[in-house]
């Protein structure tokens, strides 16, 4: 059930990356990056980030027999900020030197404060997101732009993203139910 559910909750995350393996092996280096002295590499012109957490993977039960396997990007716990590293691949028309903002494009994304509602079970308490862009040409061969946002995550917007996830699990757990009433002991 735990893969079933890493699998849907990673679904939303394929769907808004095209190029998967790109994006991975970018972050990838980005993480190697941020190890050199711990910090967020300075073309992103996002001050000194004290990084606590790179890439580190996380189970957490966040409802009884629910287990919600995530990897933010990255976390300061000392400035309670979760961080995410974004890639924006020029789109076919171009860009034309007017770059939309990263806020416009992610302002109604749920997956930070989503991951900030699961760190409260880890005693992380996120109050801040920042998202770090590069803008890619279409060719992914060079960086035209960098842009970055700073915004509070409130204990509102963790409630919003709680009740965003309970549908959600409740739907899939109804889903394996019928599953196991029609006979099936295992989902492949
Ligand atoms: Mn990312």
């Amino acid at each position: 059930m735990e893969r079933v559910l890493e699998e849907r909750f990673g679904q939303r995350k394929k769907l808004e990356l095209e190029a998967f393996d790109f994006g991975r092996t970018r972050h990838e280096m980005l993480e190697e990056e941020g190890k050199v002295d711990n910090k967020v590499p300075e073309y992103f012109g996002v001050g000194e980030i004290p990084i606590s957490h790179a890439e580190q993977g996380f189970a957490i039960e966040a409802f009884p027999g629910v287990i919600i396997h995530f990897t933010p990007d990255l976390l300061a716990a000392s400035e309670f900020l979760i961080a995410d590293y974004k890639m924006v691949r020029e789109p076919k028309d171009g860009w034309d030197g007017k770059f939309p903002s990263l806020w416009s494009i992610y302002k109604d994304s749920i997956q930070l404060d989503f991951y900030a509602w699961l760190l409260t079970f880890k005693k992380i308490p996120i109050k801040e997101k920042l998202y770090m862009g590069e803008y890619w040409n279409r060719d992914r061969t060079e960086i035209l732009h960098h842009d970055f946002v700073r915004k509070p995550v409130t204990i509102v917007d963790k409630g919003k993203a709680r009740a965003w996830a309970i549908p959600r699990i409740e739907r899939l757990m109804a889903g394996i139910q019928v599953y196991r009433e029609a006979g099936y002991s295992e989902i492949k």
